[in-house]
């Protein structure tokens, strides 16, 4: 058996939005040391980079919540951006992480040395060492700006959505917004009312699930300040039927969940008084192929007399607007891009060296994935959060970084306490899980027909397949027998 090596481990952090902050509390509270790495100078992620006109969370607050945190004050079923920001740094000040983080200073090289820890090197030329890295950096955070010919020649103000120009008055003007995933649809439900026209550039039409806005009383917070079992009850209640209901059985294409998805959308639809408008905005794919999206106003906003919907292809981006090819051109004072994001990033731009030397550019040179989502063979001591093959859009992010620290942490126990020298998949046990993953993506929804960020560049959907039960077991039982050096 191997010898303890960590009686107390170390670990570097990369990255202060949801998943990173989970690890340093969880991590403060074992007693074990960290430094958090994040790259811009206020933490929340996601939740930082975009505020967008609209930005809520369209998954219930109450499940986007810690489970250790929850929170009794949400405002909203779906509430706003700036409430998720302030939650989050909210719950870093309150378990005193917030001043363990490094800010303003991005991790540029992560080295798996001859001593067995990793070197993690900052852009201001700060080096530690750590026994473990977690990287908690997010899957949707470089924006990916359309290919169009021109679009550097627009004259106005023009600017992707996760880094909105708050400087820019909308008010009254014309904007053009390309663009109709989940953040283009809460975009335009917010500025429908507010400009004087605004262009929707619609490629392809999505299946749009309408929702109440539903604001929480006064005595519905007061209940959950004074019964902390009721805002337990609440938040276990929604997380199940998130993740084991609707997040298993979307995963179907078949399935009658996806049926009653359509149907309520074409009731929306049908309501449109305007064919050619509910022609324009009908998807010609099964429900939940396109990550669905959730709207309390698309309906009322794609009605309005201010918006139209073009969805002519775009031809190019001139001074004055958008020239479509029917050979149109749509004049605009402003111009946004929701144009999605970089989707196989991950830690990159970073150089992380593993064993041997291999470097995680090229392992990944074809596309990134993960043994179980969380480790690789090459990078002994290295666990990710929301990392490649992760479940995106089926489960609840915050529970499945919750349950992949676990994971993470069984690990690291076992090596606390000698049972394993270090964390290392083998390479074996990787391909066979890619090799199963692969199979069973090919059999989700994702893969019934449409064009989505979640396929690979082989067209096969890089998400965790599988249902939510299996999730939770591999995550509370990590296959020790995967692992080199284990005795499982
Ligand atoms: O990005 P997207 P997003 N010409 O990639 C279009 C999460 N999220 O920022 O469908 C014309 O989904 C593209 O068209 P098409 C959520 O997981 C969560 O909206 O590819 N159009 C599409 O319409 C979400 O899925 C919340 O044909 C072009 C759009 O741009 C993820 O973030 C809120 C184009 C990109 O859609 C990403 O959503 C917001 C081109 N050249 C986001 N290139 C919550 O509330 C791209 N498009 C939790």
């Amino acid at each position: 058996m191997a010898q303890p090596t960590h009686a107390s481990p170390t670990f570097g952090i990369i990255g202060a939005g949801m998943s990173g902050i989970l690890a340093a509390i969880k991590l403060q509270e074992a007693g074990y040391g960290f430094t958090v790495f994040e790259k811009a100078d206020r933490l929340g992620g996601t939740w930082r980079d975009n505020s967008y006109p609209g930005i809520a969370c369209d998954v219930p607050s109450h499940i986007y919540s810690y489970s250790f945190a929850l929170n009794p004050e949400w405002s909203h079923f779906a509430s706003p951006g700036s409430e998720i920001l302030e939650y989050f740094e909210g719950v870093a000040r309150r378990y005193g992480v917030d001043d363990q983080i490094r800010f303003s200073d991005p991790v540029v090289r992560c080295t798996w040395t001859e001593e067995e820890r990793w070197e993690v090197e900052t852009a201001a030329g700060h080096i530690e060492t750590f026994d473990f890295v977690i990287a908690a950096t997010g899957i949707l955070h470089h924006p990916k700006l359309p290919d169009i010919d021109g679009l550097d020649s627009f004259a106005g103000p023009m600017f992707h959505s996760a880094r909105w120009d708050h400087d820019v008055a909308l008010d009254g003007r014309r904007i053009g917004l390309i663009g109709t995933g989940s953040t283009g649809v809460q975009i335009t439900g917010a500025l429908a009312p507010r400009v004087g026209r605004l262009s929707v550039f619609q490629r392809t039409a999505q299946w749009v699930v309408p929702v109440e806005q539903v604001a929480y009383s006064e005595e519905e917070k007061q209940t959950f300040r004074t019964d902390a079992d009721a805002l337990d009850r609440l938040h276990e209640e929604l997380t199940q039927a998130f993740n084991d209901g609707f997040g298993t059985s979307i995963l179907d294409g078949e399935s009658e969940m996806v049926d009653g998805i359509e149907a309520r959308c074409r009731e929306e639809l049908a309501a449109i008084a305007d064919e050619e408008l509910r022609a324009k905005i009908t998807p010609t794919y099964r429900a939940g192929c396109k990550r669905l999206v959730i709207s309390h106003n698309w309906y009322d906003a794609v009605q309005a007399e201010t918006v139209e919907i073009v969805t002519d292809s775009i031809e190019r981006i001139e001074p004055e607007g958008v020239r479509t090819a029917d050979g149109r051109l749509h004049e605009l004072d402003v111009l946004v891009l929701a144009t999605g994001f970089k989707v196989d990033s991950f830690m990159r731009p970073m150089t992380i060296t593993g064993a041997d030397g291999v470097d995680l550019d090229d392992v990944w040179a074809q596309r990134p994935s993960a043994y179980m989502a969380i480790t690789l063979p090459g990078f002994p001591n290295f666990f990710m959060l929301n990392g490649p093959n992760s479940p995106v859009g089926n489960f609840s992010l915050i529970q499945t970084a919750e349950l992949q620290f676990e994971y993470a942490m069984d690990l690291v126990e076992r090596v606390v306490s000698g049972q394993l020298s270090r964390i290392r998949p083998t390479e074996d046990a990787a391909r066979r899980f890619e090799d199963e993953r692969v199979d069973a993506a090919k059999n989700t929804v994702w893969a019934t027909g449409c064009n989505s960020w979640y396929l690979d560049d082989r067209g096969i959907p890089f998400a965790w397949p599988f249902p939510f039960e299996r999730f939770r077991r591999e995550m509370a039982e990590p296959r020790l027998g995967d692992y080199e050096g284990a005795n499982a």
